[in-house]
Formats: C-alpha cells, sequence, structure tokens
C-alpha cells in the first residue's frame, strides 16, 4: 500500500491522559518499569511518551505474545534489545510467569535491595509498574504472575481505566495501568500496525485499509498463507479476491469489501495465519 494514501490514525482518548498524570505521579514510588511490547510488533509497540516517563528508571522489557510470532524473529529481536536492556519472551497465556518475573526483577533491583539492607531494611518490597501500549497483554501477564483473576482483561484496547496496585508477594507489588498511547503517532506504518493488530480503536478507521494492508504484508513476508486461509492465488486485488471466493458478498452478489475486511482483521488478530511477526528484525535481514 502506498503510504502516501493511508489514512491518518490518531487515538489519544482523555482517559490516556489522565492515565498518563496518574502514572507519572506514581513513578517515584516505583523501583522498576516493566515495559511490554507486541512480540509481533516489539518497534510499532515501542511508546515514546513511556520511554519518556521511565527514562531515569530501571527497566526490563517484555516481549509478549510471543506464541503468535515468528520464532525465529523473536529469537533475533530478544538478541537485539538485550544488548541494550534485560528482555524476556513471553506467552501470558500458558507460561508459568511466577518465579520467573520475580527473579527477573529482584536481580535487576538487586542494588537497591542492598542498598536497602544496608540501611538496616531487612525485607524491601520491590514495586514494578507495568507499562505497554492498549491490549499489550499487560492485565493477563498480571493475573499470570500472581495465579488469580485480578485484573479485567478483554481483546481490544483500552480495558484497564485506573491504575491498580497488586500484592504479588512479601517482597513484589505490580502496577497494572491503563494502555497508552501517544498524542502524535508521526510513524503512520507503525499506526497502521497496531490499528491492524487491535492497539487503537478500529471504529473510525478505515477497515479495507486496515485489512489490505495485513494482507499485503502476508503476501509479501509469508508467500502461502493466504492460498491456505482463503484459497486465492496471492495475486492482485487480494481483498477482493478473498470476498469473492469466501462468499463475502452483498446483497446482489457484488464483494462486500466491508464485510471482507472485518472478517481479514479478525483472522488477524485471532492469529488464524499461524505465527507471524508483523515486523522483521533489522538484525536478520
Ligand atoms: N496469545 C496470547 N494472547 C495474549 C497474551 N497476553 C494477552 N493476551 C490476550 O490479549 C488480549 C489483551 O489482554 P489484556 O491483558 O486485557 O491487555 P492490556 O494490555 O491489559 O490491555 P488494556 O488494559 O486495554 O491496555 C486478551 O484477549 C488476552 O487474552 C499472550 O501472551 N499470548
Ligand atoms: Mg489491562
Amino acid at each position: 500500500m502506498e503510504k502516501k494514501t493511508m489514512q491518518t490514525i490518531h487515538w489519544f482518548p482523555g482517559h490516556m491522559q489522565k492515565a498518563r498524570r496518574q502514572m507519572e505521579e506514581q513513578l517515584k514510588l516505583v523501583d522498576i518499569v516493566v515495559e511490554l511490547r507486541d512480540a509481533r510488533i516489539p518497534q510499532a509497540s515501542f511508546n515514546p511518551l513511556l520511554d519518556e516517563l521511565s527514562a531515569h528508571k530501571k527497566k526490563l522489557i517484555i516481549l509478549n505474545k510471543a506464541d503468535l510470532s515468528d520464532e525465529k524473529e523473536n529469537r533475533l529481536w530478544k538478541e537485539m534489545f538485550e544488548k541494550e536492556i534485560p528482555c524476556l519472551l513471553v506467552d501470558s497465556i500458558s507460561d508459568n510467569l511466577s518465579k520467573k518475573l520475580v527473579n527477573e526483577i529482584k536481580e535487576i533491583c538487586k542494588d537497591k535491595i542492598e542498598r536497602a539492607k544496608a540501611r538496616g531494611i531487612r525485607k524491601k518490597v520491590i514495586r514494578a509498574m507495568i507499562v505497554g501500549i492498549p491490549n499489550v497483554g499487560k492485565s493477563t501477564l498480571i493475573n499470570n504472575v500472581v495465579k488469580k483473576k485480578v485484573a479485567k482483561t478483554e481483546n481490544r484496547p483500552g480495558v484497564t481505566r485506573s491504575l491498580q496496585w497488586i500484592r504479588l508477594n512479601e517482597d513484589v507489588e505490580l502496577l497494572d495501568t491503563p494502555g497508552v498511547l501517544w498524542s502524535k503517532l508521526d510513524d503512520q506504518e507503525a499506526a497502521v500496525k497496531l490499528a491492524v493488530l487491535g492497539s487503537i480503536n478500529d471504529d473510525i478507521l478505515d477497515k479495507e485499509e486496515l485489512a489490505s494492508y495485513a494482507l499485503d504484508y502476508l503476501k509479501q513476508e509469508y508467500p502461502g498463507v493466504l492460498t491456505k486461509r482463503y484459497e486465492i492465488s496471492e495475486e492482485g486485488d487480494l481483498l477482493s479476491a478473498a470476498a469473492k471466493k469466501k462468499l463475502w458478498l452483498t446483497a446482489n452478489g457484488e464483494p462486500d469489501l466491508k464485510k471482507a475486511a472485518e472478517a481479514v482483521l479478525k483472522d488477524v488478530r485471532d492469529n488464524r495465519f499461524g505465527r507471524i511477526s508483523y515486523e522483521k528484525c533489522p538484525a536478520g535481514e
């Protein structure tokens, strides 16, 4: 898809502004910021606003939903991030994360724990703020780590609306935060990827454009997956071809592109094409 023909995507509703302010306030209580990224789009899910907020804090990057992304890309991205910052590849639905996350957090904060000990504080509680773009899996990760459903989760952006401290054990507390974007989505291709994967509310976006972007990407980077799913030849107008083949038609028998776009986006978000990375690591080229 030509970049210049793309719609301009912008989504920074009031609750995100409020969340940003509250996160800023809580930051002074926090020992470490755990930043979740979507393993399928590790770069597009980087949030400059959160980066700015956590600039002087210890940090851990979690590439979440690693079960949905390409294994080879997962390895490459993790290696790349680890050169700068501790990084874990995580599946917050199936992994057993409690010990792994606590150990990692304690390791990163060990100097703070030591310093507290030296001051006579035997048990320092480490406070970790869990941040990330909407729908990346922050609340799911917290539920996994504390082994019960303490936070509401759903496959749409904007589910968590307020900050919530959760006691994990006697050593660690976690802060669930609402997903936030940033007010200027300069990189519109990144914005399209965020919208395609469900981190931006797409009610007011052009879904046909989003779906066509996804189809073009899949054709280019994962040849054969569209043929497998939609029995189409991966040439020409893919959205229209899929609509014809899958009989997503209007009352008068024309391809119903609106319906097709909804179906394609649902397939992307339900992971019907297998393990796909929507951003390839530059180190692999
Ligand atoms: N396959 C897979 N799905 C995940 C994973 N983590 C979260 N999900 C799903 O992603 C969706 C969003 O999860 P949430 O935990 O609500 O995301 P959030 O970051 O808290 O979202 P907001 O509160 O809206 O910012 C849910 O449908 C989860 O089941 C994961 O590691 N793998
Ligand atoms: Mg949430």
